[in-house]
């Protein structure tokens, strides 16, 4: 409550800075530990979404840090609400993704002493985060939120957590407000472009490989102008499907796990590659065979928004520290008229080939299937979430992402991410149609934010692909321990009856062909629904079988 002179209480300082800083949702679970905030929380304007477990208000605000590209915000509370956060952290640290983790902290008077759900967050926190912090000095609130802000969103996006002791909360504060965080655009200087252009008009078989944050519309837009003018590849990287249009005559596909094979042979065959945004991680680099290292042997011209980032793993051939954003607007004004043709073409005929159809599958719900009607059927501007496991590989292979922002997925592979990640978007779009889908597994990581999609009353429709398996482990298990089944198998819950149980809709699927009509059955409930999809659990990956795996491995040990 603001006290009758009018001086705020730092709590709500730092609320005023959430909301001058263009903050709309915050995502928290409740402490005593920052009562104050919550109670600042009262007087604004802020949605405020209450979770159930701190990993899925952390991964909640990671998600809108994902599809907005400014700072998404939760609040958890000390020692036990941290450390349940730390996945959200995690996964905006790995995946570029604007973050602030606002901890509860003991009273400053108390530190030290290892006082109740103490922690040193700095310690804590401190390899996972852009920035740590600990605000003790109520009139350095404006100073240090805004400093919050602009290191979450700007370079390379990533994590900041702030403590906030709870004595400090309560402590009124003559401090005037900071103004709002800016994003700091990057833009390639004119002797690099000239270089890039003669780099591309030598190149005999160039590519483009999108990846990272700081993109949007308008930059997926632009690159995809001046793909198409000089019929360039355009791959995307690891859950990076979003940055461009499926059914662009320049779409070369998903380098991700399990790609196609001959967008494989086409990038180790390239003389060039223009890596835009990315990191070229683990995943899409192959397990960093693609590229050598430090020294890649075609041409890199690698573009990223942080300046760390340029030569830490591979060294380009043409550094160029740029926001996606700001290289895709200087893209549109390069002529190349010595270019020759790329070979986009051919490029996008093989990805159409390697998706058009689903893989012949075990079992009689077929998930290939089940994707290619939900890629026919959704909104243009559905919106898919999912957190990992094997599953995921038919989202990566038959749905045909058009649009910026419509997958939105952890490239760090958090399983449990899914479900609060579609929350979150369906908080945020209350028009969009909002899709999770799920494995069993990875359900039940964070399938308690059920109950707040029903709270909030969140008509989002969670698919979830039921093996009976943690299948990618089971994968591997097959591979490196064939036959010795181990802590791999799941005995579930009725995900349906689950769903009804928290008041939502739910119904199961044994069968490819009665997908559509479970589907429009979730969609006219109008509530949060569950379709559970009896899966095969040989149906392993969209190419292979367990048993064939098992057979496998024991023939290579009996060579
Ligand atoms: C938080 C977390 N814990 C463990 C893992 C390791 N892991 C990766 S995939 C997987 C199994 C996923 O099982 P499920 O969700 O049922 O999907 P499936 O592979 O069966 O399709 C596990 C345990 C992980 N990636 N993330
Ligand atoms: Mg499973």
């Amino acid at each position: 409550m603001r006290g009758k002179d009018n001086i705020r209480t730092a709590a709500e300082v730092l609320v005023d800075q959430l909301r001058i800083h263009g903050v709309r949702h915050v995502f928290c679970v409740p402490g005593e530990s920052y009562l104050a905030a919550i109670d600042a929380f009262y007087d604004s304007d802020l949605a405020v979404t209450v979770c159930r477990q701190e990993g899925g208000a952390a991964f909640m605000a990671e998600a809108v840090g994902k599809a907005t590209g400014r700072p998404g915000v939760c609040f958890v509370t000390r020692g036990p609400g941290a450390t349940n956060a730390s996945p959200g952290i995690h996964v905006a640290r790995q995946d570029s993704t604007p973050l602030i983790v606002f901890v509860g902290q003991i009273a400053r008077e108390t530190r030290e002493r290892e006082a109740f759900q103490e922690l040193d967050y700095r310690a804590v926190f401190g390899s996972m985060t852009k920035w740590t912090t600990e605000i003790d000095d109520p009139a350095r609130v404006p100073e240090i939120v805004s400093r919050a802000f602009y290191t979450a969103a700007n370079g390379r996006p990533g994590p900041v957590v702030v403590s906030l002791p709870e004595d400090m909360l309560s402590v009124r504060t003559a401090v005037e407000d900071a103004p709002p965080y800016a994003a700091i655009e990057t833009s390639p200087g004119a002797a690099e472009l000239k270089k890039f252009v003669q780099l591309l008009g030598a190149a005999r078989a160039p590519i483009l490989m999108l990846g990272g944050s700081r993109w949007s519309q308008a930059a997926a837009d632009g690159v995809a102008r001046f793909a198409q003018k000089y019929a360039l590849p355009v791959c995307t990287t690891f859950r990076r499907l979003h940055l461009f249009d499926a059914l662009h005559p320049s779409y070369a596909g998903d380098l991700g796990i399990g790609p196609n094979p001959k967008l494989v042979e086409r990038i180790k065959s390239s003389d060039l590659i223009v890596l835009i945004g990315g990191r070229l991680g683990e995943l899409p680099s192959q397990g960093y065979t693609l590229f050598g290292i430090p020294r890649p042997q075609m041409t890199l011209v690698h573009v990223h928004p942080g300046a760390e980032e340029l030569g830490r793993v591979y060294s380009p051939h043409l550094p160029i520290h740029a926001t996606p954003t700001a290289f895709a607007a200087a893209l549109e004004h390069l002529d190349l008229p010595g270019v020759p043709r790329g070979q986009a073409e051919a490029a996008h005929a093989d990805y159409l080939a390697w998706t058009e159809k689903p893989t012949e599958q075990p079992g009689a719900v077929n998930l290939g299937a089940v994707m290619v009607w939900l890629r026919e059927n959704l909104p243009a501007d559905a919106m898919l979430c999912n957190g990992a496991g094997n599953y995921a590989a038919w989202i990566h292979r038959f749905f045909r992402f058009r649009r910026f922002g419509q997958h939105v997925a952890p490239t760090s592979g958090s399983m449990g991410y899914g479900v609060p990640a579609a929350v979150a978007m369906k908080r945020l779009y209350p028009e969009r149609a909002v899709v999770c889908i799920a494995g069993d597994g990875d359900f039940l990581m964070n399938g308690q934010e059920f109950a707040t999609a029903v709270q909030y009353d969140l008509p989002l429709i969670v698919v979830i692909a039921d093996n009976g398996l943690y299948g990618t482990i089971r994968m591997h298990q097959e591979r490196d321990f064939p036959g010795r089944v181990i802590a791999t198998d799941l005995h579930n819950p009725d995900f349906a009856a689950y769903a009804r149980a928290f008041g939502g809709f739910g119904a199961t699927v044994a069968r490819t062909a009665d997908f559509p009509a479970a589907f429009k059955d979730a969609q006219a409930s109008g509530k949060p629904a569950i379709v559970r999809l009896v899966i095969d659990p040989e149906a392993i990956t969209p190419v292979t079988t367990l048993s064939n795996i098992r057979a496998k491995s024991i023939a290579e040990r009996n060579k």
